[in-house]
């Protein structure tokens, strides 16, 4: 799968999160190639103009539509597919286990980073697929709601999970939380592990990780079923 993303602070994703454990090594085996594109470099006046002040008053800039599709149109020729374009932003569908499994299905994503007040509304309407959000929350730029995005997407690709993380297990698609989880020592500071992990039942041991995957989703995530809370 090919992921491109532009943006304003390519740098901002160079040696973070996508360059450790899983997704390092699905890039290094070819399962991934990511390409990060600097907005700027699409900037025509002597100033480099990447924003404008907004049409109606309001504050802050708003990202220019002419230099985002002069630096769309330009990363879409660099290969046989136009890719989907996704712009990330609040206004976006809320990113989640079904569509990060719908966008892990395309070979090619583009993924279109704002920053200030975001992006004119014209390149949405015309140049992006679709708006997805991490979110209900602001943060200061797309780039974190964009490697969210990636690694989530990442790990569908077949072979991204290696050995070491079974897609199977790493499942969210069964729609429960996890199980709680415990290791060495069986006693610290008078902290007792539930003594069922240590009786050595298999069948009674599935049986009650199971049943705590539902408490605690009934408790914590009652949406998760479909309750409300
Ligand atoms: N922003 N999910 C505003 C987000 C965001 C989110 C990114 C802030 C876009 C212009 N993006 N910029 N939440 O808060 O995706």
């Amino acid at each position: 799968m090919r992921v491109d993303v532009l943006t304003l602070f390519p740098e901002a994703f160079e040696g973070g999160p996508l360059d450790v454990s899983i997704i390092k090594r699905a890039r290094e085996d070819g399962l991934l190639d990511l390409q990060v594109h600097n907005i700027r470099d699409h900037a025509t006046d002597r100033h480099r103009s990447v924003d404008d002040t907004p049409f109606g008053g309001g504050q802050g800039m708003v990202m220019r539509v002419d230099v985002l599709d002069r630096a769309l149109q330009h990363v879409q020729g660099q290969d046989g597919s136009p890719g989907l374009v996704v712009y990330l932003s609040p206004q976006g569908e809320v990113l989640d286990d079904s569509l990060v499994r719908e966008l892990a299905t395309n070979e090619r994503l583009i993924l279109v980073c704002g920053r200030y007040e975001g992006v004119d509304q014209r390149f949405v309407d015309h140049c992006v697929d679709r708006e997805v959000s991490i979110g209900d929350y602001i943060v200061t730029g797309g780039e974190l709601p964009a490697m969210v995005l990636i690694d989530a997407v990442a790990r569908h690709i077949p072979g991204a999970l290696g050995d070491e993380v079974s897609p199977e297990e790493e499942s969210f698609a069964d729609g429960l939380l996890e199980h709680p989880q415990y290791t060495r020592p069986a006693e610290y500071n008078g902290w007792a592990v539930p003594e069922i992990l240590l009786s050595g039942h298999h069948a009674k041991i599935e049986k009650w990780k199971q049943e705590q995957r539902l408490e605690r989703t009934r408790e914590r995530r009652p949406d998760l079923l479909g309750d409300s809370p």
